[in-house]
């Protein structure tokens, strides 16, 4: 095989793990983009306006991404809280799913400033997963 031949082969081979590289929700506007991770799944979000803003209705669009050999989740819940002051929302957003592991969460309030946390309960390959966020919000 020439040097050329060898190079154009490795690009080819390197291509792919470079997509998967890339990212998790590389659609969604990368100056307000968030994420969160587990060993399985990473979760890529934006909020809907941004950025995120104390005692403001918001929506998130939001992409699951299975890692290695996971599945797609068959259900998914998002939630927030404030861990130091041990409450949640006021309310209870609903998930829409748009397929192709993009979401739609409408209906979340963070009614106060300070460090929120955003939960993720995802149910895939029959395990049940949580990942979380931290944000500051003012
Ligand atoms: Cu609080």
């Amino acid at each position: 095989m020439t040097r050329a031949a060898r190079c154009a082969l490795l690009l080819a081979l390197a291509a792919p793990l470079a997509a998967a590289a890339a990212g998790c929700g590389d659609t969604l506007d990368a100056r307000h983009r968030l994420e969160a991770a587990s060993a399985r799944h990473r979760v890529a979000f934006v909020p809907q306006p941004a950025p995120l803003a104390a005692g403001r209705h918001f929506s998130l669009d939001l992409v699951v991404c299975p890692q290695g050999d996971a599945s797609l989740p068959l259900a998914l819940r998002v939630d927030a809280d404030m861990p130091a002051h041990r409450h949640g929302m006021n309310y209870r957003p609903t998930v829409r799913a748009l397929g192709d592991g993009r979401y739609r969460v409408d209906g979340l309030l963070l009614h106060m400033p300070g460090r929120w946390r955003f939960v993720f309960d995802l149910s895939a390959d029959g395990r049940l997963e949580r990942l979380t966020r931290e944000v500051d919000v003012e």
